[in-house]
């Protein structure tokens, strides 16, 4: 298909090895899909028109390979990227399959599950940089609870804390050029896990040895598992300087984990999240977090693939043309209108403003009583989504 909503390099989609590999397994049905090697799955990616893949290491490298199983597969792996073209901007560890770390993995009880966990990371940084990694995620989907008497939070949080500091200073040692991007989600694989939203993962940030390493890899689907608005959560990330990552999908809020397709769930959501990120400037990767339905075979898969970047460049023109339409622009500028009134009060305090401020009579009611329009901006909104301006 080539017209204006053809992938291209500069648009930055990157998919994990798991997303368009992942085999269709549930928690109640085994797997639909045949599972792909690394290398038929960086052709699938080129094949559709992505930029980049992602991995966990043991997507890349099973946990048990031998090391000359480790040095052909890499070989193999790096040579499909050189023949495609495709590039590896983010990296990950999987610290969550393996029964070792069913109670967590740098929050476990067990310290040699600790010690365990971070010999592993330091080898999958070291893998992920190998390849030309510019960003780490760490997803502690397993750093939690079902019951709070067996773990207390605030040791939780201490762990997780040593254990990042550890690694930042291994990443300043080494001398890679590699930043940390923290994933929340509230809950799944475990009852309740640690840093489970953008919120709490931003506090937590500034409690590091290296809080400028550590910025956030907010995921669509997990804030709205948590019903949160995932915009504001991504905006408040933007703003701390801390969107170093995104991944993109669809969720219904209240159900399990989806991964669904990007916009399949929730387009004006999503359509005002694309407009965000074009908008403030947003330079790294459009990751997509996602995986196909578990009805779907290899073409389903690429259809999902395509369905992703496609609906992104769709509603960036959307976004387009919302900030230029005349109508839209018209309510918005009469609803910020600004008559310069309220300037002396305006900007940072002084003893004179805030005297003059407390001093001032306001016409409440009257303010009150103005209706602002917001029904018309939202159906301007859905109309021009549902394409008829
Ligand atoms: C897992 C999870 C994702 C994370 C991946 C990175 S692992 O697939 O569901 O949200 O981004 O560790
Ligand atoms: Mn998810
Ligand atoms: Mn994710």
């Amino acid at each position: 298909m080539s017209d204006m909503y053809e992938p291209k390099p500069e648009h930055k989609f990157t998919f994990g090895l798991w997303t368009v590999g992942n085999i269709g397994r549930d928690p109640f049905g085994e797997p639909v899909r045949h599972p792909l090697s690394p290398v038929e799955i960086v052709h699938l990616l080129a094949d559709v028109g992505a930029y980049g893949v992602n991995f966990h290491d043991n997507d890349l490298i099973p946990i048990d390979a031998t090391p000359a199983d480790r040095d052909r597969i890499l070989r193999e792996f790096k040579a499909a990227l050189q023949e495609t073209g495709l590039v590896v901007p983010m990296a990950t560890t999987n610290l969550f399959a393996d029964p070792v770390f069913k109670d967590g993995a740098f929050t476990s009880n067990d310290p040699k599950v600790r010690a365990y966990a971070l010999q592993k990371t330091m080898r999958a940084i070291d893998l992920g940089v190998e390849c030309g990694a510019k960003v780490y995620v760490f997803w502690g989907g397993r750093e939690g609870v079902e019951s709070d008497a067996a773990k207390d939070p605030q040791e939780g949080l201490k762990r997780y804390r040593e254990v990042i500091n550890f690694l930042c200073a291994y990443v300043k040692d080494q001398g890679y050029d590699l930043k940390f991007a923290l994933e929340p989600k509230p809950n799944e694989p475990r009852g309740d896990i640690y840093l489970a939203t953008v919120g709490h993962a931003l506090a937590f940030i500034n409690t590091l040895d290296h809080p400028d390493m550590v910025g956030l890899n907010p995921e669509v689907a997990h804030e709205t598992m948590a019903g949160l608005n995932f915009l504001h959560g991504v905006a408040q990330a933007w703003d701390a300087g801390k969107l170093f990552h995104i991944d993109l999908n669809d969720q219904v809020i209240g159900r399990y984990d989806q991964d669904f397709r990007f916009g399949a769930v929730n387009l004006k959501a999503a359509f005002f999240l694309v407009r965000f990120l074009e908008n403030v400037g947003y330079q790294g990767s459009r990751h997509f977090d996602a995986h196909a339905y578990r009805t779907e075979d290899y073409e389903g898969v690429k259809t999902f693939a395509r369905g992703c970047m496609r609906t992104y460049l769709i509603l960036k023109e959307k976004a387009r043309r919302f900030d230029g339409d005349a109508e839209i622009q018209a309510l918005l500028a009469e609803i910020t209108a600004d008559d310069g009134t309220m300037a002396p009060f305006q900007g940072g305090y002084s003893r004179d403003k805030a005297d003059a401020l407390k001093a001032h009579p306001f016409d409440r009611v009257a303010l009150g009583r103005r209706g602002l329009a917001y029904e018309r901006l939202d159906q301007l909104t859905n109309e021009l989504l549902l394409g008829v301006r």
